[in-house]
């Protein structure tokens, strides 16, 4: 017998096998009780012993071979196929996964679609910033104690690129922008911010801000309350307390901070609140004369407000969420709430 030959044929055959029941025909011509290869094996017994030790072992391997390129077939068409006739069309099937918006992205989104009716134009900004972005052209010289406010992650880098850091708020994009357009303008900046401090119930090293400055020849801090109230009347749908009170950054001249009252205590006092009864949503101001003459604008002609809101507390107030850490956690049974 040349099993060479009839091997190979055999693979071949093997090859246009899609079914399992062209591969049980298969099985029988090859490995069935009338191939070739059973009516060898029976008839073995009746030839010269020398002939024997040959074609024993031999036909013995032929018939193992097939056997497993048999098994594999199966095993591969059982794994990978569905068999028309043995598919049952009413067997209930286990429904996809189907993926959603994490809640920062919902609520950036919300944002962003607020300040845009009021006509502001989106803009965003490199998370790898400079010294000079981030603090000297805001009127945060080095050395200057205000720096204590930022704990900044410094990154190490070669001679001619220093002074490169992660961004530690969003204002640095006001510089960029003024750096290449002049007043009129409304632009908000959405974006990642890192501090290295520790964490708590309200504070993350990476959050997100959102920046929003307007610059024009009249605009003043009437405008700013008028703008803020009004975008949280529209975002939260809610007619939250807001308080507008003084606080110091030395790119704006005068500061202001807007806390919204704490939602889970409503204003009494609790640990989310620091006992305050309120939640600091951003820091703001006019920006101060200095940031405008960095930029190169003409002094005493422009004036205008700048303002940085935590994402993070926006949504912790939108969802009722008393943990900032919940948003990085990738826990899925906070996730799949939203
Ligand atoms: C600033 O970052 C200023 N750049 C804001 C600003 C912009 C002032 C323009 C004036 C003009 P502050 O560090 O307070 O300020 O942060 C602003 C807001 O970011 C906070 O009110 C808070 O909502 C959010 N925020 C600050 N630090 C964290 C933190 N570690 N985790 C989560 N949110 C934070």
């Amino acid at each position: 017998m040349d099993w060479e030959k009839i091997s190979s044929e055999a693979k071949i055959e093997l090859l246009q096998v899609t079914d399992l029941l062209s591969l049980e025909k298969w099985r029988i011509s090859y490995l069935g009780r009338k191939s070739a290869l059973a009516l060898f094996l029976r008839q073995l017994k009746d030839l010269p012993l020398e002939e024997k030790k040959i074609q024993g072992p031999l036909s013995n391997k032929v018939r193992q071979s097939w056997e497993k390129m048999y098994q594999e077939k199966n095993d591969d068409l059982k794994n990978n196929q569905i068999v028309s006739d043995s598919w049952d069309h009413t067997v209930p099937v286990k429904s996809a996964l189907n993926g959603h918006l994490h809640p920062l992205t919902l609520m950036a989104e919300k944002v962003v679609s607020v300040f845009e009716k009021m006509g502001f134009e989106i803009v965003e900004g490199p998370e790898v910033e400079d010294d000079y972005h981030n603090f000297e052209a805001l009127n945060v010289p080095a050395n200057h104690p205000a720096r204590d406010m930022w704990d900044t992650f410094w990154i190490k880098s070669d001679e001619k690129e220093k002074n490169l850091l992660l961004r530690t708020h969003t204002s640095p994009d006001q510089i960029r922008y003024m750096e290449t357009h002049q007043p009129p303008f409304r632009i908000l900046v959405p974006g990642r911010a890192y501090r290295h401090e520790a964490t708590d119930a309200t504070h993350e090293m990476q959050f997100y801000q959102i920046e929003g400055l307007v610059v024009s020849e009249d605009i003043t801090l009437a405008n700013f309350k008028n703008i803020i109230e009004e975008s949280v009347r529209h975002i939260f749908k809610k007619d939250f307390k807001i308080i507008f009170r003084p606080d110091y950054f030395p790119f704006v001249s005068p500061g202001v901070e807007v806390d919204i009252s704490c939602f889970k205590c409503r204003g009494k006092g609790c640990r989310l609140c620091s006992n305050t009864g309120w939640i600091e949503v951003m820091g703001a101001g006019m920006v101060h004369e200095k940031v405008l003459t960095n930029v190169g604008y003409e002094k005493g002609r422009y004036q205008g407000f700048a303002f940085g809101l935590g994402l993070e507390r926006y949504a912790m107030i939108q969802y009722g969420i008393d943990e900032i850490r919940l948003f990085e956690s990738a826990d899925l049974r906070f996730l799949k709430q939203f």
